[in-house]
């Protein structure tokens, strides 16, 4: 998969590319990632990108025709068609499901606005706007950074087989919790169950305190879930059972 993502601060993401998940995928080859600096389609002497807002009022707004033509940069020709998302704070949310149909694209483009917005006209350059979540970021990068990151590690062959399988959201519930050694922490057993050896009685234990961590902390997840027969019965134990304290 190739994500190119333009922005007017690309050393915000050239950390983050290097050194996470996407870093590897880049060097095993599995994912492609360009950075490309708005300003440098911005064609005037001092390279503007932005300006003041027609009708009045605080703040600027990015220009279009910069960002159109970095739009076209990394677009023209390429087929199939990249799909172009502009990350914006008005867009339709970003989660796990927009993820996995992202990931199923061969070409994906992430425009980062600033400033007090973008032109509007830019809006009909893109195919779909996005937002990761209800509060205000001073620009789209870390957003940007957000989606590349949740939708790369969904591309076969970026994280190992099986690692992402039982994770929170893959089947719509939470995560369980996990231990590792040591086998007591400062007086804290590790469940009994984990480490006698029942292979059967620990997946049921798991799947359990998954629906369980699920039914206490997100509720509204539940509604959504793809439950089966198993996880009702599982459930209908949890209701039974004292709720466990602290949360
Ligand atoms: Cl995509 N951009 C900005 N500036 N703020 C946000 C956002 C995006 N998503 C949530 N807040």
């Amino acid at each position: 998969m190739r994500i190119a993502v333009l922005t007017l601060f690309p050393g915000m993401l050239e950390g983050f590319v290097r050194e996470s998940i996407l870093g590897r995928a880049i060097s095993s080859g599995v994912i492609d990632i360009r950075l490309v600096n708005i300003r440098d389609f911005a064609y005037d002497k001092h390279q503007v990108t932005d300006d003041y807002p027609y009708g009045g009022g605080a703040g600027m707004v990015m220009k279009p025709e910069p960002l159109v033509r970095a739009i076209e940069s990394v677009t023209a020709g390429v087929e199939p068609r990249p799909h172009v998302v502009l990350m914006t704070p008005q867009g339709r949310l970003f989660d796990q499901a927009r993820a996995k149909g992202l990931a199923r694209l061969e070409s994906l483009v992430l425009v980062c606005g600033h400033y007090e917005g973008i032109d509007e006209r830019v809006l009909s350059f893109a195919d779909e706007e996005l937002s990761i979540g209800n509060y205000v970021l001073t620009g789209g990068e870390l957003a940007a950074a957000v989606v590349a990151d949740a939708v790369a590690r969904l591309v076969p062959g970026v994280i190992s087989p099986g690692s992402s399988l039982l994770e929170s959201f893959q089947d719509g519930i939470l995560e369980g919790p996990q231990y590792t050694r040591p086998r007591d922490f400062r007086g804290m057993p590790v469940p009994e169950i984990l480490v006698s050896g029942d292979h059967e009685k620990v997946r049921v234990w798991r799947r359990k305190e998954a629906l369980r961590k699920t039914a206490l902390r997100r509720p509204d997840l539940l509604a959504g879930a793809k439950l089966g027969p198993e996880d009702l019965k599982l459930l209908a134990e949890i209701e039974k059972e004292p709720e466990p304290e602290g949360l």
